[in-house]
């Protein structure tokens, strides 16, 4: 029998594997727990790559600080829930609320979440020179959701403006559908009992609206700082993991 060997196999395989194993995520999404935990990755580009739009220093500390302390506040967490050793974060928030020492499903919703949601947000910003388009399939979905690509920036504009405090403002996937939502703090819509049901599915894109993600430059303009956003998001990426949904 022939292995297959191109990538669209692979890529192909790997769905079904993980489909076989009951998994909501892609493999290519998940975010694996190494033996000694999680760890911080590098910013996949120069912390002065967004500029003018994300200051390079709101980027070192967004990620050198806050993110970096999401992580050690999540395994620190973990050191005190053996049980979940070796579990990827998905598997993690899918059974979050089975962690029955609340200050532990406390840890793990805020920093679990800390640390999933920003380095999902990384991985879907790009220089502006990079940012590209929508693919002409995830623009169809867009505009058979929400009408045109304008008014779907206008519903997200609304959603990330509107979140009262620190928060989340997502599009995802569900049941087929595109939808946006918005969460506080650190959930995300992968959170089980955890956030409504209405706002659970696959994320495919988000903005961190806390403070700490624009204050330095924007200062209390949180719009103009979501205005600016649209223009570095990696499209090339978002539309990646649209289609392989
Ligand atoms: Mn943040």
């Amino acid at each position: 029998m022939e292995i297959p060997h191109t990538l669209s196999n692979r890529r192909q395989f790997v769905k079904l594997s993980a489909l076989a194993a009951g998994a909501v995520m892609l493999p290519s999404r998940a975010m694996a727990q190494a033996a000694a935990g999680f760890s911080l990755a590098p910013l996949p580009f120069p912390a002065n790559a967004l500029e003018p739009h994300i200051d390079a220093r709101t980027m070192e500390i967004h990620h050198g600080k806050h993110h970096a302390a999401y992580v050690a506040g999540l395994n620190a967490a973990l050191e005190k829930a053996p049980e979940l050793k070796g579990k990827s974060l998905e598997e993690i928030f899918a059974g979050i609320t089975g962690v029955t020492d609340e200050s532990v499903r406390t840890a793990l919703r805020n920093h679990g979440g800390g640390h999933w949601n920003h380095t999902y947000f990384w991985n879907t910003l790009a220089p502006a020179a990079n940012s590209g388009a929508p693919s002409p399939k995830l623009l169809k979905a867009i505009e058979e959701s929400f009408g045109s690509m304008d008014d779907f920036k206008k519903a997200f504009n609304e959603a990330a403006t509107k979140r009262f405090g620190s928060g989340w403002a997502w599009l995802i996937s569900a049941n087929g559908k595109l939808r946006i939502t918005s969460t506080a703090n650190q959930d995300n819509p992968l959170m089980k009992g955890i956030v409504p049901d209405a706002d659970l599915g696959t994320p495919l894109l988000g903005i961190d609206v806390w403070e700490h993600a624009y204050y330095l430059h924007y200062q209390n303009r949180r719009a103009d700082y979501i205005n600016a956003w649209w223009s570095v998001i990696n499209w090339a990426e978002v539309s990646r993991q649209f289609e392989a949904l």
